[in-house]
Formats: C-alpha cells, sequence, structure tokens
C-alpha cells in the first residue's frame, strides 16, 4: 500500500518552485565539466577497462592499494572549467566498477578507507565549487560490476536479479545518495548512470527520486537511460549526440521531450583517462558543439578524463584556454540564451535572449548571404557581435537576408547580433 502511494505520488510528481527556478539557473549556464575520474584511471585505458579487459573484481580491487592522487587540487580542477569557460561541474562519485570516490560510511571500498590516500576529493571539490560559484552535479552509477547484492550477470525476474539482493542494494544506494546530498555542500544534481544494463529490474526511482527531492526539493534530477523522460526527472540527457540527432545510436528511443536538456560529449574520444587515445578535438569542433546544443535549446557538457595523479593533461587545457577565450568574447551569445526559435541551417544556428537574436555562422556559406527563415520578430539593426561593424540585412515575410559583404568570416563562429522591436 506504502509502496503504491510512493508510486502515485512520483507519476504526479510536481516540482517545487525552487526546482524550477534551478532549472531555468541550469538552463542559463550552458556549458558545464563533465569528470570521469576513478581507480580505472591508473590503468589508463578507460572507465571499462575491467569489464573489457576481464579482470576479476577481486584483482581489479587492488588498483585502491596504488591510487594516491598526490597532484589533486580540487582549485586547478574548477580554475580549468573557468578557464574554459564552464558554469557547472558533474564528476562521477561512483562508476559501475562501485568504486566510492568519496568517503562513505556504506561500503569500505572506497578512496577514504581503500587507498593510501585516504582523503576525500569529492568534499574537496564541493567546497572549492561552492567558493568559486561552480555548480556542483554528481554522476551516480546504477549498474555495478562488483557487489553481489547487485549480482551483474544475473538473471532478472519479477523485476529482481535472481541472484542478487535487490531490496539490500537499492537500500544501499538511498543511503549513499543521502549522504552525497547531506555532506557535501551546494550539490545541485545527481546523474544517473548505467539503467541500460538492466532493462526489466524495477530501479524503484520513485522511492529514489522521491527520496532526492525530499532531502532537497531544488536538486536536478537527470538519468541517461536513453528513454523519455520519468515521472520524477527533472532534465534530459542525451550522450554522444545533440537532441534530435542520432548518429551515434546512444539516444535511439529517446524523443525531446519539455524538460531542460543536456547533451554530453568526450574532448578525445574517451571518458576516462587513456594514453592511447589522441583524438583530440580542435577548439573548433567543441565551439561548434557547444554552439549547437545551445541553438538547440540544449547544455553542452563536455568530458575530460584527468590522469591518476589528479592532474589533467596539457592538451586539455591548451584547448580548452582557445575556447575559454572565444567565451569572454562571445558569451553573451551563448549563456543564458535560448534556443529553437528557429530550426537549425545549414550554416549554422539561432540563440536568443531577451529581445536579441544571434545568428551563430558556423560554416560559411557558398552565396554571400544567410537566410533565417520564418523570423517573426521585427528586426531594428544587424551588427557583427563585439564590433561596430552594422551589417546589411533584408526582412521579408518568409524570413530574413543577411548579407555577408565585407563581413569577415570568424576564426570560430561568426555571430551576428540581430536587435528587435
Ligand atoms: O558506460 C558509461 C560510460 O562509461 C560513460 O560513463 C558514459 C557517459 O555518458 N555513460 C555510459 C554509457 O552510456
Amino acid at each position: 500500500c506504502m509502496a503504491l502511494a510512493a508510486q502515485t505520488k512520483a507519476q504526479t510528481y510536481t516540482p517545487s518552485a525552487s526546482n524550477l527556478a534551478a532549472r531555468k539557473t541550469f538552463q542559463d549556464l550552458k556549458f558545464g565539466l563533465f569528470i570521469h575520474w576513478g581507480i580505472y584511471s591508473e590503468l589508463g585505458r578507460g572507465e571499462w577497462v575491467m569489464n573489457n579487459d576481464h579482470i576479476s573484481y577481486d584483482n581489479y580491487k587492488r588498483l585502491a592499494d596504488f591510487f594516491n592522487p598526490q597532484a589533486f587540487s580540487a582549485h586547478d580542477w574548477v580554475m580549468f572549467a573557468k578557464n574554459a569557460g564552464m558554469k557547472y561541474i558533474t564528476v562521477t562519485s561512483r562508476h559501475h566498477d562501485g568504486f566510492s570516490m568519496f568517503g562513505t560510511k556504506q561500503s569500505a571500498y572506497n578512496i577514504v578507507d581503500a587507498t593510501p590516500y585516504h582523503k576525500d576529493p569529492m568534499m574537496e571539490l564541493a567546497k572549492e565549487c561552492k567558493k568559486e560559484g561552480i555548480e556542483l552535479h554528481f554522476y551516480y552509477s546504477l549498474l555495478d560490476w562488483g557487489r553481489a547484492d547487485y549480482a551483474y550477470g544475473s538473471r532478472i525476474e519479477d523485476g529482481k536479479p535472481l541472484n542478487g539482493n535487490w531490496d539490500s542494494y537499492i537500500s544501499f544506494m538511498k543511503k549513499q545518495l543521502t549522504e552525497l546530498i547531506t555532506k557535501y555542500p551546494g550539490v545541485k544534481g545527481i546523474w544517473f548512470d548505467g539503467h541500460w544494463e538492466r532493462k526489466t529490474v524495477n530501479w524503484h526511482y520513485d522511492e529514489i527520486y522521491g527520496l532526492i527531492h525530499k532531502l532537497n526539493p531544488a536538486i536536478l534530477v537527470g538519468n541517461n537511460h536513453h528513454l523519455a523522460p520519468k515521472p520524477g526527472e527533472d532534465f534530459q540527457l542525451f550522450e554522444k549526440d545533440l537532441p534530435g540527432n542520432n548518429l551515434t545510436g546512444f539516444s535511439g528511443e529517446a524523443k525531446i521531450g519539455d524538460l531542460p536538456l543536456e547533451t554530453c560529449e568526450t574532448i578525445n574520444g574517451s571518458w576516462g583517462f587513456s594514453l592511447s587515445d589522441n583524438k583530440y578535438k580542435t577548439p573548433k569542433e567543441i565551439i561548434d558543439y557547444l554552439v549547437g546544443a545551445a541553438g538547440r535549446n540544449a547544455n553542452f557538457l563536455l568530458n575530460i578524463g584527468p590522469m591518476p595523479n589528479g592532474k589533467i593533461q596539457q592538451e586539455f587545457t591548451d584547448t580548452m584556454a582557445v575556447v575559454g577565450k572565444w567565451l569572454q568574447k562571445n558569451g553573451e551569445s551563448v549563456y543564458g540564451t535560448r534556443g529553437n526559435l528557429v530550426a537549425p541551417q545549414p550554416w549554422g544556428v539561432i540563440t536568443h535572449k531577451n529581445k536579441t537574436v544571434y545568428a551563430h555562422i558556423l560554416v560559411w556559406p557558398k552565396e554571400n548571404y544567410i537566410f533565417i527563415p520564418k523570423l517573426k520578430e521585427k528586426l531594428n539593426k544587424a551588427m557583427l557581435l563585439g564590433t561596430k561593424t552594422a551589417v546589411k540585412y533584408k526582412q521579408q515575410e518568409e524570413g530574413v537576408f543577411i548579407y555577408l559583404d565585407g563581413v569577415k568570416d570568424a576564426p570560430y563562429d561568426t555571430v551576428i547580433q540581430l536587435s528587435t522591436d
């Protein structure tokens, strides 16, 4: 009867006023730093190494004995994000390997108790984020490769793994989430992942989301389940695709709903630190992704995998310094804007804020103009953003022509600022 009551409550989830305000702030932030960091980072073969290389749980656990990230500095991480123009951080508090990167009372398999480091980097990060005005979200894996109660690989019947102890696992997660929300200052969101590993199990989202919102109604819940949003969720996630695209197959079943949107991608080809991955994205690719997401009304969460010593590799710092510099000049056309005023065009996208519309030319057109279809707002001025250079335009019923004679193709994105009445 109580379970039924909880379910009914979750199905009619009404976000609190503080939650709605947090959603708006979140949408204004636009650009976040995703961090995958764990004991797997030591091997430099990504965060799936235990599973991919068939390392037994007992052998894998030894990595904890050697994990001693003496060069970790929460300040450096937060400064990396700030210099890149990022406004929030989403960090792996616990990934599929089940190792808690925070001091937890629920399992000794955590960074404080099981490593020679004996410190809690998540606490340092939470404090530093708060100090520097960066919002913090915790990534939290539903999937666990090692715990007996999860029983990875077990058959699922009646919503439970046959060999595990599902009630115990759900209760474990609830206790850990309580710790993450009540002990760590200023946490603004929980980012679930791993749902897709067990599609027929009962994840008890009604209880889990209900608990999170009971502890703090403003906390934003997101779940990378690749499905339509479920009751109790506050933002919708996409992985490795701009909302509306499905180039990677990760977003297969996910229709775009009404919640704030976020999409994530990697700075190279890996989530966790990789020694062999040199597929670094260029500043242009990152700016295209960020602006493309904004034009589709979504935040962009860009991932890095710090090294096992806690440092961030130079290639990432160099690239993001360029992106950060671009944002310093052009940020007003990204932060606080909304998208989808006009559908994405072959040349780029449109963002808007208050009475200003920004045309982002990401691909320079062959013609000497761009056309913005169906723009109804009456324009009274067109300028090259950040300059006093007026740009010629013609507005008619079916849209606006912006003429590019004399306009130089800017290195990453040529932003035309259109003022409306
Ligand atoms: O399996 C994970 C993967 O390691 C990584 O955490 C990404 C991030 O979006 N999510 C999962 C794959 O969907």
